[in-house]
C-alpha cells in the first residue's frame, strides 16, 4: 500500500488582511527617525485582495496580497509613506494612500479615492522598495495605506509615516505666507514652531520674510 503524505506550506492572515482591520500607525514629526527603523514588524504573507479592492494606478504589476494601516493626517498637512528600508523579506512592496468612506465591516471600495501610490524608489542590490514624497492631506482626516508586494511578492516590511515639508515636491505654501520659491517649505516650519533641518545655505537665503 502506499501512502501518498501531501504537504502543504500555508500562511495565516495577517491581522490587517481587511481595511477594516487596518493597524493604525503614530505619524512621526518633520525630520524624525522612522519609528521602525532597523526592524521588519510588518508582513503581507498570506494576505488577499478583498471583493472591490482595487491596485493602485503605478503598481507595475498589482500583487494580491496586500494589508492595510491607517493613520489620522497631522496639522501641518503634509506627509510621506515609506517602505524603503533594506532589510525585509519583501523585496518589492508597493504603497498607495487611499482616501474614502469605510463603511465597515463591509467596506465598498467605490468610495475610495487614490491620494499617491508609489512602486520602486530604490533599485539598489536588487530592491524595489517604495516611497511616497511630500503628498499634501487635510489635517484631522483618516487616511488608509495599502500595502503589498510587485507581482504578489510577500515578506516583511518597515512602513514608515511621517510629516513632511512640501518643499519635496514644490507645492505652494499653504500657510497663508507669500510664496518666493521652493524654500517657502521653510517659512512653512517656521509658522507652525518646527525646527526645520538640513536646509542648504541657498534655502536659507531665500527664507520669505514676514509680511
Ligand atoms: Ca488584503
Ligand atoms: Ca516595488
Amino acid at each position: 500500500m502506499l501512502c501518498l503524505i501531501i504537504s502543504t506550506i500555508t500562511f495565516a492572515q495577517p491581522t490587517n488582511n481587511d481595511i477594516c482591520n487596518a493597524i493604525p500607525i503614530f505619524v512621526n514629526p518633520i525630520g524624525s527617525s522612522p519609528n521602525c527603523f532597523g526592524q521588519f514588524p510588518y508582513d503581507n504573507a498570506g494576505a488577499n485582495d478583498e471583493v472591490g479592492e482595487m491596485p493602485a494606478s503605478c503598481y507595475g504589476i498589482p500583487g494580491a496580497q496586500t494589508v492595510w494601516f491607517s493613520f489620522v493626517a497631522p496639522f501641518n498637512g503634509y506627509v510621506t509613506v515609506s517602505t524603503n528600508f533594506f532589510g525585509g523579506t519583501n523585496i518589492d512592496t508597493q504603497i498607495a494612500i487611499w482616501e474614502g468612506t469605510i463603511n465597515c465591516p463591509t467596506p465598498n471600495f467605490n468610495s475610495f479615492t487614490e491620494i499617491a501610490c508609489s512602486e520602486d524608489v530604490n533599485t539598489v542590490s536588487g530592491n524595489f522598495l517604495s516611497e511616497i514624497p511630500a503628498t499634501a492631506v487635510i489635517p484631522g482626516v483618516t487616511y488608509y495605506v495599502q500595502a503589498a508586494g510587485w507581482n504578489g511578492r510577500t515578506g516583511t516590511f518597515c512602513l514608515d509615516i511621517a510629516a513632511a515639508s512640501p518643499c519635496n515636491n514644490n507645492f505652494a505654501c499653504e500657510m497663508g505666507e507669500t510664496v518666493c520659491s521652493c524654500s517657502d517649505c521653510f517659512c512653512a516650519a517656521q509658522i507652525v514652531g518646527i525646527e526645520w533641518p538640513a536646509l542648504s545655505p541657498t534655502d536659507t537665503a531665500l527664507y520669505c520674510p514676514e509680511e
